[in-house]
C-alpha cells in the first residue's frame, strides 16, 4: 500500500485550530504516526507478541483508541487461544470508516474483530485478557484517567494485561528539554520542517496532555495493578505493561 505523505502543517496557518482526528488526518495517519513516534512499528509488533502470550481462551481483547487498527491487526495475527475476539474502539468516525476498510483486506481467517465508533468511556470492559491503550490515554482529560484505568482493572481477568503507551513528560526541566529537542531532531530526520514541527505542537497543546512516567506508574498501582513494567522507551515515548 502506498503511504500518503503528511503535509498538513507544511504551509503557514493563519489561525491555529486544535488538532482533530478528521478525514485529513486519517488520509495521512500511517505516515504521520511512523514519522512522529519513535519506535511505533516496534511497539505495534510487540503488542502482537504480548497479546499472543497473555490472551486467554474465551475472553475479549480491547484496542481503545484504535485509529486505523494497527494494534488490532498485530494482535489478530498473533493470538492463537480459542474463542477470543477483539473489540477495537475509536471515537473518530473517519478513523473507524477507514479502519474497517483496512480490516476487510485482512482476509486470513483469524480472531474476529468488531470495530466500534464510540467514546471509550462509554464502552463496557468485561471478561478481558488484553487491553491496549496505545497512545490514547494522553487524549483523555487527566481528571478522567484514574477512573478509566480502574474500570480497565475491574474488567480484566486475573493474569490479564494492560498495555499502555504514551508520550511522556519529565519533571526536571533539563531532562524535559533534552527529550523535546531529540524528538524534534527525530522528526526533522524524518522530513518534517521546523514550521511543521512547531505548528503541530501548537495544535496539540490543548488536546494531548503527557504526564511523567512516575505519574503513570503510580496511577496503575492506585488502580490495583501491583505489577507494571516499562518494556519500551525511546526518547519521550514509552510503553508499559501492567499485569492483574
Ligand atoms: C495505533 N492506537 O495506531 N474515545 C475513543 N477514541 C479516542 C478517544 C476517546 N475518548 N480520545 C481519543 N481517541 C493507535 C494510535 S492515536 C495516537 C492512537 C496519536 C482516539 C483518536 O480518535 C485517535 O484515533 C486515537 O485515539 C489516538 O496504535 O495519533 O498520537
Amino acid at each position: 500500500m502506498t503511504r500518503k505523505t503528511d503535509a498538513i502543517y507544511a504551509a503557514p496557518l493563519k489561525e491555529m485550530i486544535d488538532f482533530k482526528f478528521d478525514e485529513r488526518v486519517v488520509a495521512v495517519f500511517p505516515d504521520m504516526i511512523q514519522r512522529s513516534v519513535p519506535g511505533y512499528g516496534l511497539i505495534i509488533s510487540n503488542i502482537g507478541i504480548l497479546a499472543a502470550k497473555y490472551a486467554q481462551a474465551g475472553s475479549h481483547c480491547y484496542d481503545l483508541g484504535c485509529s486505523l487498527g494497527a494494534a488490532t491487526l498485530a494482535m489478530r495475527q498473533r493470538i492463537t487461544q480459542p474463542d477470543c475476539d477483539i473489540i477495537a474502539v475509536d471515537n473518530s468516525p473517519a478513523m473507524i470508516e477507514r479502519g474497517r476498510e483496512l480490516l476487510a483486506r485482512d482476509t486470513e481467517p483469524s480472531v474476529p474483530v468488531t470495530m466500534v465508533c464510540a467514546d471509550l468511556q462509554e464502552v463496557a470492559i468485561e471478561n478481558a485478557s488484553v487491553v491496549v491503550l496505545n497512545f490514547t490515554l494522553q487524549f483523555v482529560p487527566p481528571a478522567q484517567r484514574l477512573a478509566l484505568i480502574q474500570r480497565i482493572y475491574a474488567g480484566l481477568r486475573p493474569g490479564g494485561i494492560l498495555i499502555l503507551s504514551e508520550k511522556i513528560a519529565f519533571s526536571e526541566p533539563e531532562r524535559q528539554h533534552f527529550h523535546v529537542e531529540v524528538h524534534h531532531d527525530f522528526k526533522r530526520a524524518n522530513g518534517y520542517s521546523d514550521l511543521e514541527i512547531s505548528q503541530k505542537r501548537s495544535a496539540l497543546e490543548n488536546v494531548m496532555i503527557p504526564e511523567t512516567l512516575s505519574c503513570h506508574q503510580e496511577r496503575l498501582q492506585a488502580a490495583g495493578f501491583s505489577f507494571s513494567e516499562l518494556w519500551f522507551q525511546c526518547f519521550n515515548f514509552a510503553s508499559l505493561v501492567a499485569i492483574k
